[in-house]
């Protein structure tokens, strides 16, 4: 066969593994867009009960997953909001040490997006809030914000709840698709650690921390979450008590007539 025509079936395939490697790691759903504020407390806001939910306990690697936790996103206004909730049965109180020089040796949690779906871990960007509140974000382009140096790239906090801890972020995120990755860092207090992570479809299990190509994916604001209006709600009622005065005076004017026809 002529070398050229040989050549075609090869570049095709090439050009179909490119096209689809961002979307391997599988769909894991869309994060609702809203119009409802959302404060960033570690303290579940209602509308993250219409968001997105994706639990996070698959292992990384061959260590059985201990700590792992459930995570809600939404989508406001360029802002990724997510909270998350972390059964941890051992929380460990970070020291400064490990807050300012090894992080993710901490009791955390921490968001990886890749901004454009596109594969590219140098564009991919790390959060973590650790179970006392300290943040850390970090690029593999040359960014390394520990503490409040973080301020600039995210909004962040964090709660003791039973069991575990909860974090909340808010994270700049301007696009309708972006790889994410979701990670338990598990340390117990002889020092071990082990992760969780969301399920992604290239392992069948976990995705690698900074394999960005093995994430899954979201989408961004393709539907949309709002709660039900309060002054729809004290319509309801206003109703409901209108209803319940009608149906008195009507049983009291039955009753009257039930007595005249005695
Ligand atoms: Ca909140
Ligand atoms: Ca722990």
């Amino acid at each position: 066969m002529n070398r050229k025509y040989l050549a075609i079936p090869v570049v095709l395939s090439l050009l179909a593994t490119g096209v689809a490697a961002h979307t391997n790691g599988g769909l894991l759903g869309d994060i609702p867009s809203t119009t409802e504020a959302v404060k960033v407390d570690a303290k579940k806001d209602a509308i993250y009960d219409k968001g997105l939910t994706v639990n996070v306990d698959q292992q990384n690697g061959e260590t059985a997953v201990r700590a792992t936790a459930v995570a809600k996103a939404v989508y406001n206004g360029g802002k990724l909001y997510v909270y998350a909730e972390v059964k941890d049965a051992e929380v460990v109180a970070p020291t400064s040490d490990a807050q300012n020089n090894s992080p993710w040796t901490t009791d955390s949690f921490e968001v990886f997006v890749n901004p454009n779906n596109n594969d590219n871990t140098k564009e991919t960007q790390q959060y973590r809030i650790d179970n006392t509140g300290f943040p850390s974000y970090y690029t593999q382009n040359g960014v390394t914000a520990y503490g409040s140096k973080a301020d600039e790239y995210f909004s962040y906090a964090a709660a003791a709840i039973d069991g575990g801890y909860a974090v909340e972020f808010c994270i700049p995120v301007d696009s309708k698709e972006i790889g994410i990755n979701f990670q338990v860092n598990d340390v117990v207090s002889n020092g071990a650690q082990v992760l969780a992570m969301a399920p992604s479809k290239v392992t069948g299990k976990g995705a690698g921390s900074w394999s960005t190509a093995e994430y899954p994916y979201v989408t961004i604001g393709e539907t949309t979450a709002s709660l039900p209006k309060k002054t729809d709600t004290a319509a309801q009622t206003a109703d409901a008590s209108v209803i319940a005065a009608l149906a008195a005076v009507v049983s009291a004017a039955g009753a009257v007539v039930a007595k005249k026809k005695r």
